[in-house]
Order: structure tokens, then C-alpha cells, then sequence
């Protein structure tokens, strides 16, 4: 089933989860209501202010004429969807109408949820799974700018990797930021997992080092390494990152397995900038993206979903060990747009 059908499905009260949720307030929730409701307060803000500012698109609803295509651009750009998703989604929109002869606000509305959705979907929905070691210890490997949640989504996954029961260990790799190992140190207290150090301002490359080794010995099932977000400059921070993957490499076939780019979704379309600069250096299995709690701008899912190669494969909903979520298009969307649609049922 497509990705349009199931969050219709989700609308129309066919949907398992949607409908429990709809139901009871009495039982237990089970793991699926709560990521559900995650996901409802994770984005609320984006959902908010997108369902503003295209209810009130319709609230003047004439007819479809340059001038609602001029508005409807506008609500899209400011809701972060990006300037090339928005004449994608514009131009598609055009045609429809046409085609269906859509001429009340409600028809034109669908036509507009309905291309949002295929347009996202192009090619069909991109795998979220990590990319795992079958013959030993998975190394992931956080890049990313200072401040996106790179540390902090370590310790969420670290949790969450402990929680399946699998053998986790740390790796601070930012010896060059004050306190960074410390912080990592600290996450490894509270999720309970072992953590190797280098000394502040050493080499990075040796902590990968001591962390592979230590991971192939003591059996470990997944390494997670966290890197610096800044250096003296960029030229450097990619050479360091390099020399790191290239030591990861030697120590263990194939790692790092799953490299994944950590971007702060409040800083919107300034995200896609740097999902594009790394891209051209670094090898990135998926992106991380962080904040989406604190931010009007979750939006910029959609821009990421059409301008890079590169699937978003989890999303970042708050700062507790449990606010890291696999990302799931037919949740995200349906909460994007649940205020906008008429729930029939
Ligand atoms: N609300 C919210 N805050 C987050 C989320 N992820 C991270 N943060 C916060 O963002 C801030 C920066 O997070 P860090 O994990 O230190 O970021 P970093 O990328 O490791 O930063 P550097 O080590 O300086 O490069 C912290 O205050 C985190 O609590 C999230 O999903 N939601
Ligand atoms: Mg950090």
C-alpha cells in the first residue's frame, strides 16, 4: 500500500493505531499509541503553524487563480518545505485542478495534501534501517555542526540500543570542544553503558582506535562515536573525520557501518545547507534530525526528502533518553496535516 493510501487509512479510522487511540483512554497505551503520541507532541509547533497559515489560505478561498497559487507558494515557503519542493508541489497542484476540475476550497485543499504526499513519496519511501555488521560490532559514526544534538542523540540511541538488549559501547571522539567528553561520559552513567576516552585535545583518531579494538574484544555489538562539531576550521574537521573512518576501517571490516549526519531542524532550510556541504565530503548513510520539538520548521523534512539522496532516519523529538524516534512518513505527515484535512469518519 502506498504512502497516500495509508494516511488516508489513518484518517478514515481504518488505521489500528489511530483508531485504539481514538477509543481508549481507559487501557494501558501500548508501544504504538505512545510513539504515536510522540509524534503528536513532537510536532505540534510545525503542525500548528502550518495548519494556520494554510487554513487561512482557505479562509479567502475565491477561486484558483495566480494569485492563490502566489499565497499557496508563500505558505510553503515559510513553512520550510523549500523553494524547489514548493514549485514542484505548485505546478503539480495546477495540473490536478484542471484535471479534476477542482473548484471549492475542500476539493483543492485534498489536491494539495494528496500531491504533498506523492511528491514525498517519489520513488516509494526510502529504508530507515541501519546499516548493520553481520560479522561483528556495527560502528556508527555522528557528524555534524556544533549544537545539533549530536551527543545527545548518542546517549538516546545508546538507550535505546540497551533497551533491544544489545551490548553497546561509547566513544568520545570530540576531544577538541571542553566538557565534551565529560558529557559523554555522563550519558554513558545514565544509560548505564562503558565509554572510551582519549585525553582532552588528543587525537580522535586514537579513541577510535582503542574503542574498535575494545569492540571486537570484548564482543560488543554496537560502537557509537560521537565527533567534534567545530575545529579550527572545516578543512581540518573533514581531514579528522577522514583520518577516523579511515582507522575505523582498518580496525573493522566495513565500518563505519552506518555514518549519519545529526541536523538541528530549528535552523530550517540552514540544515538542508549543511545536509549539501557534508554530502560532498563525507559518505552519509542517513540523517538524524534533532530539535523537531522546539521548531515551527519541521517543514524542512520536506526539503530534505526532495533536494538529497539521503534518507532522514530519525528524528529527534525532545531531550529525554526516549525522545529519539525512527522516522515514519505516514506518522509524521498524518500529524502534519491532521488539522487541515476533515476527518471523515
Ligand atoms: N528540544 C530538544 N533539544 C535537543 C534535542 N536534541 C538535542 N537537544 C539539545 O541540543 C543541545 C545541543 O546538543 P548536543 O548533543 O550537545 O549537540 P552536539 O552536536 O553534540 O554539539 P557539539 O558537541 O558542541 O558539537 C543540548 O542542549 C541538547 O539537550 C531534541 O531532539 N530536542
Ligand atoms: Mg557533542
Amino acid at each position: 500500500m502506498g504512502l497516500f493510501d495509508r494516511i488516508k487509512r489513518a484518517f478514515t479510522g481504518e488505521d489500528p493505531v489511530v483508531e485504539e487511540q481514538r477509543k481508549s483512554e481507559s487501557a494501558e497505551p501500548s508501544q504504538d499509541q505512545i510513539v504515536f503520541e510522540k509524534y503528536d507532541k513532537g510536532v505540534e509547533k510545525t503542525r500548528r503553524s502550518f495548519s494556520d497559515r494554510i487554513n487561512e489560505l482557505f479562509a479567502g478561498f475565491r477561486q484558483v487563480d495566480d494569485e492563490f497559487f502566489d499565497d499557496l507558494e508563500e505558505a510553503f515557503i515559510s513553512s520550510d518545505v523549500g523553494f524547489d519542493m514548493t514549485l514542484a508541489l505548485s505546478d503539480a497542484v495546477r495540473e490536478e485542478v484542471l484535471l479534476r476540475g477542482a473548484s471549492s476550497g475542500e476539493q483543492v485543499k485534498n489536491v494539495i495534501i494528496e500531491k504533498m504526499v506523492e511528491i514525498y513519496d517519489k520513488g516509494g519511501e526510502p529504508s530507515v534501517a541501519i546499516n548493520e555488521n553481520p560479522d561483528g560490532p556495527t560502528v556508527m559514526l555522528f557528524v555534524g555542526v556544533n549544537g545539533v544534538g549530536k551527543t545527545t542523540t548518542i546517549g538516546k540511541m545508546a538507550y535505546q540500543l540497551k533497551q533491544q538488549g544489545h551490548k553497546v559501547l561509547l566513544a568520545a571522539g570530540d576531544t577538541f570542544r571542553a566538557g565534551a567528553i565529560e558529557q559523554l561520559e555522563e550519558w554513558a552513567r545514565r544509560v548505564d553503558v562503558p565509554i572510551i576516552t582519549g585525553k582532552a585535545h588528543g587525537d580522535p583518531a586514537s579513541v577510535a582506535f582503542d574503542a574498535a579494538k575494545e569492540a571486537r574484544e570484548g564482543n560488543y555489538d554496537y560502537v557509537l562515536v560521537d565527533t567534534a562539531g567545530r575545529l579550527q576550521n572545516k578543512v581540518n574537521l573533514m581531514n579528522e573525520l577522514d583520518k577516523m573512518k579511515r582507522i575505523l576501517t582498518r580496525e573493522i571490516p566495513g565500518a563505519p557501518h552506518e555514518t549519519l549526519l545529526v541536523l538541528d531542524a530549528t535552523t530550517g532550510q540552514n540544515a538542508l545547507v549543511q545536509a549539501k556541504e557534508f554530502d560532498k565530503t563525507v559518505d552519509i548513510d542517513g540523517i538524524v534530525l534533532t530539535k523537531l520539538d522546539g521548531t515551527a520548521k519541521g517543514g524542512v523534512i520536506f526539503a530534505i526528502r526532495y533536494e538529497m539522496d539521503i534518507p532522514v532516519k530519525f528524528i529527534g523529538l525532545g531531550e529525554q533518553l526516549d525522545d529519539l524516534q525512527v522516522f515514519d512518513a505516514e506518522k509524521f505527515i498524518y500529524q502534519l496535516i491532521k488539522d487541515v484535512v476533515e476527518v471523515h469518519s
